[in-house]
């Protein structure tokens, strides 16, 4: 089964808690606090495989999650950070963003990666709260706590040459004749079911072609495998067109090649309009001479001469090979997908919002959310760190020019408090 399009849910590793502790030994009985910081939770990364075509991996397997990280022990000892999670992609898999549809990544090159989501901080310990005027620091912070994402993974083959033709016609067998690919040959229609790319060198350079499965009349409307995987040469620069010279099975040249063509058409004018590349195949199965009344007439008719081949014996093979580099080098590439820049893992720690209700004032925005995290209420020394903080922040001014006075009650995320000078 070929899988080119699937939802997965991603999310990366939270921060680990960062410790409560104080240092007690022998000597001395209550020494100085000593919680060492939470560890950093592992990132969601992707990487493109060249050793993957399809996205079958993800057929069962839906859900991605990162490490998360380590809480900070006693000793000053940090917690571990997370490990990082590397999914693979075959080369070509563009990632969407479920949620605004934007393309976040396109990732054709093999080994290139991308980092989709970001593991989170760890919590600090309480050793990391302390100053001259706060010697024993009785918190400690929690880590981030990060959320679950979903993405969509599309694969969008990458080749420079599309092979297109009716099944059997001898696609794939040239394909590994040409090329490094060893795809499933057989004498029956469909036996490729889904695309398979092949490097061809000449002359020194490379270039891709996709061998993707037989077209047949009517595929735009969903005929035989349907036109599902031009979707899968739609960013060729060159097709070859495949055209069974032998007329087997009661097939005919000019018939097949005006019925792929208007296949093309329905699918996408673009893909109507890329440059073509004519060849007869299975030229062993005919004469000499009625080989060559068939590219006469061919010509004839269509204004178009074929090239002629025999992948099987090698006929012809080499000379194909040429003209294809030799069209390509005058074609420029096709632009890339595009990718939204926006940031898709956008961690806020600016926002700050105050909104009231009667004697009520409720504090939110990212701003404070990191703050928060570490605060005991029922510890005295707690509560005075985050009155401090709030202080400091210049939350308690904003609170106070809306309104704020003795006796009201301020809500921080699970906080609350009644207000006293
Ligand atoms: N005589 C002859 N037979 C060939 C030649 N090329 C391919 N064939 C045979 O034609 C049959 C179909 O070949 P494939 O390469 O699987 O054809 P395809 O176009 O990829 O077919 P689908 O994947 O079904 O669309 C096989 O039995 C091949 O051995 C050729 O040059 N000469
Ligand atoms: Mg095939």
């Amino acid at each position: 089964m070929f899988l080119d399009r699937v939802k997965i849910l991603i999310k990366a590793g939270n921060g680990g808690n960062g410790s409560l502790s104080f240092l007690r030994t022998k000597l001395t009985m209550n020494g100085g606090p000593d919680g060492g910081d939470g560890g950093k939770g592992g990132d969601i990364v992707f990487r493109a495989s060249q050793n993957m075509n399809t996205l079958y991996t993800f057929r069962f397997k839906k859900k991605f999650h990162a490490e998360n990280g380590l809480d900070g022990k006693q000793q000053l000892k940090t917690g571990a950070s997370g490990k990082d999670l590397v999914i693979d992609v075959p080369c070509g898999t563009v990632i969407i963003d479920a949620e605004s549809n934007k393309v976040i990544a396109d990732l054709s090159e093999d080994g290139q990666t991308f980092v989709a989501l970001r593991g989170g901080a760890g919590g600090h310990g309480n050793a990391y709260y302390k100053s001259s005027v706060k010697q024993a620091p009785a918190f400690s912070q929690t880590g981030v706590v990060t959320k679950e994402k979903q993405v969509i993974l599309e694969l969008k083959t990458i080749a420079d040459v599309g092979l297109v033709g009716y099944p059997n016609v001898g696609k794939s067998t040239l394909l590994s004749v040409i090329s490094n690919a060893n795809p499933k040959i057989a004498n029956y229609p469909f036996t490729t079911l889904y695309p398979n790319l092949g490097v061809v060198e000449v002359q020194g350079q490379t270039f891709v072609v996709a061998d993707i499965p037989g077209l047949i009349e009517g595929a735009s409307e969903g005929a035989g495998l349907g036109h599902y995987f031009l979707k899968h040469v739609e960013r060729v620069r060159l097709i070859v067109h495949l055209i069974d010279a032998s007329e087997a099975d009661g097939r005919n040249i000019f018939d097949d090649y005006q019925k792929i063509n208007l296949e093309l058409e329905k699918y996408s004018k673009e893909l109507a309009k890329t440059p073509q590349i004519v060849v007869f195949s299975k030229i062993d199965e005919l004469g000499e001479q009625e080989l060559q009344q068939k590219i006469d007439a061919f010509e004839k008719k269509t204004g178009i001469k074929p090239m002629a081949i025999s992948a099987i014996l090698h006929e012809g093979v080499e000379q194909l090979k040429n003209k294809i580099l030799e069209r390509l080098v005058k074609i420029p590439k096709k632009p890339p997908v595009k990718v939204e820049k926006f940031d898709f893992d956008k961690v806020d720690n600016t926002s700050l919002e105050i909104k009231r209700e009667n004697n009520t004032f409720i504090v939110e925005g990212g701003k404070i959310d990191n703050f928060v995290r570490g605060i005991v209420l029922d510890d005295p020394r707690s509560f005075a760190y985050f009155q401090n903080t709030l202080q400091e922040m210049g939350i308690i001014e904003l609170l106070k020019q809306k309104g704020l006075k003795n006796g009201d009650i301020v809500k921080i995320k699970d906080i609350e408090f009644e207000w006293i000078e």
